[in-house]
């Protein structure tokens, strides 16, 4: 994962070097030392070196054209025509995809496996002749591919004549989850979202969050949970791909205790994160390939280009976020041919772009003695320089709050990128030019970086 090794070895300096390295940089800088800063779990970490995990938004929806169904909706129009859940799985894969998550149930309610809870399921749908259980096909189709399974139940329902009266409707949230977390394997993450409406009896619904979570932290210890508040991965505040910068792997839970919550602080939050945050909760960018989260024939010329594609992979995962591509599969079952068409394109140009680091197999040299911190590359030849990569080594937590990176082209320095956060992975597009030698300079950090690593790539 770090092509960096050397440099890495070079960068152990001491602590009192490195704060007076940085004090020599900017002048009178103070850097904190903390004793403790969070850590990601192995779960946390597994799901950020995922990077891409495709998101299926599928149900009684597809069959009514809707975003948010009623709740009323027949289970008789469940009916895809050639449902095969191995061609989403084929296409995520094959796009460079390693995790998928599934609508096992959304805001109406209706349940894609045969749930004991509800009669409101494909049990009641002609589809498989009521016979079916779409998270099965789902997760072992997953599973063939080598790809991890979430599952995404959505806590509001308009189906449940029990929501609104809340111990009644927490009960059979919970007993939905036991199903879906002890029948169908190991689950990688668990998706909450903030819906929260009104029951038919005109109350709105009190979640009890602690007792949801501590049931997946039970049933599925190695899963992580998505929500506006975790307690996992963050919500990364809004539906357009774009994470935060800076973008703190690190929260103060108490600004987002629950989720649905609104307000400056909890966006900012959610999107930034908090560099002196006490927990370790990244990030995930959720996002559509189409204008709406399910599949509508009139939005199939709508449907984000590979180019786009790639720019969103640059503002989530090239932000230190992981990117939830939702991508829709439609009335038969199957993934449309020109999203599938579009994330072939989005990898083909993804490995053009990034399958050689001009600064690989380069010289490195750590510089601690002439007052700046950083990183040198020595590349040995002219590249044409169209992207830089770093990247932090998160198992020691994250700490880079700005840098610069800086090329040669024979005469001079020249700035080729400048930012605050690092984290896991952060890529900058930059101006083309001809270089021999790159360097990051750190300009500021909370604390020592064990390890911080440079790449240099085409434009693509
Ligand atoms: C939101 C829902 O209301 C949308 O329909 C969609 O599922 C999105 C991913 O989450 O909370």
């Amino acid at each position: 994962m770090y092509n960096d090794d050397a440099g890495r070895a070079r960068m152990n300096v001491s602590r009192r070097d490195f704060v007076a390295m940085v004090a020599g940089t900017l002048g009178a800088v103070h850097v904190p030392w903390r004793k403790q800063r969070p850590l990601p779990s192995r779960s946390q970490l597994e799901w950020q070196q995922d990077e891409l995990a495709l998101f299926l938004h599928f149900g009684v929806n597809t069959f009514t054209d809707r975003e948010w169904g009623e709740g009323n909706e027949d289970p008789g129009i469940f009916a895809p025509s050639s449902l095969d859940a191995r061609q989403w799985a084929r296409v995520a894969r094959a796009a460079g995809f390693r995790a998928l998550v599934l609508t096992a149930k959304h805001h109406d309610g209706f349940c894609l496996w045969p749930t004991r809870t509800t009669e409101h399921s494909v049990a009641s749908s002609p589809w498989r002749g009521g016979g079916g259980d779409l998270v099965r096909e789902f997760a072992d189709a997953c599973r063939a591919e080598d790809l991890r399974v979430g599952l995404y139940c959505s806590p509001w329902d308009r189906n449940a004549p029990s929501y609104g009266d809340s111990p009644r409707y927490n009960d059979l949230y919970c007993d939905q989850l036991t199903e879906l977390l002890t029948n169908y394997g190991p689950i990688h993450e668990v998706w909450f979202d903030g819906a929260n409406g009104e029951g038919p009896n005109g109350r709105r619904q009190e979640y009890d969050w602690p007792r949801v979570w501590s049931l997946v932290r039970r049933l599925q210890p190695d899963a992580v949970m998505f929500s506006d508040a975790g307690p996992d991965v963050r919500w990364i505040g809004n539906e357009a791909g774009v994470a935060g910068d800076p973008n703190w792997s690190t929260v103060h839970p108490e600004t987002v205790p629950v989720p649905g919550m609104s307000g400056d602080a909890v966006m900012r939050q959610l999107q930034h994160g908090d560099e002196d945050g006490t927990v370790w909760r990244p990030g995930e960018t959720d996002v559509s390939i189409r204008p709406g989260w399910f599949h509508h024939p009139a939005e199939d010329d709508r449907v984000r280009d590979a180019d786009n594609l790639v720019d969103l992979f640059f503002t989530s995962v090239g932000r230190n976020s992981k990117l939830l591509l939702n991508v829709p599969p439609t009335r038969t079952g199957l993934l449309h041919e020109t999203d599938a068409e579009m994330l072939a394109g989005m990898h083909r140009r993804l490995r053009a772009m990034f399958d050689e680091n001009l600064a690989a197999s380069a010289e490195r040299d750590w510089d601690a003695g002439s007052g700046t911190a950083k990183l040198e590359l020595n590349l040995g030849r002219s590249v044409s320089a169209g992207i830089v990569e770093l990247r932090e080594d998160i198992r020691h937590g994250q700490v880079v709050a700005g840098y610069v990176v800086e090329g040669w082209d024979g005469a001079s320095w020249r700035m080729l990128s400048r930012g605050t956060t690092i984290g896991y992975r952060k890529l900058d597009r930059c101006p083309r030019v001809e270089v021999s030698r790159v360097r990051v300079r750190i300009e500021r950090a909370l604390e020592i970086p064990r390890a911080v690593s440079l790449g240099v790539f085409r434009a693509g």
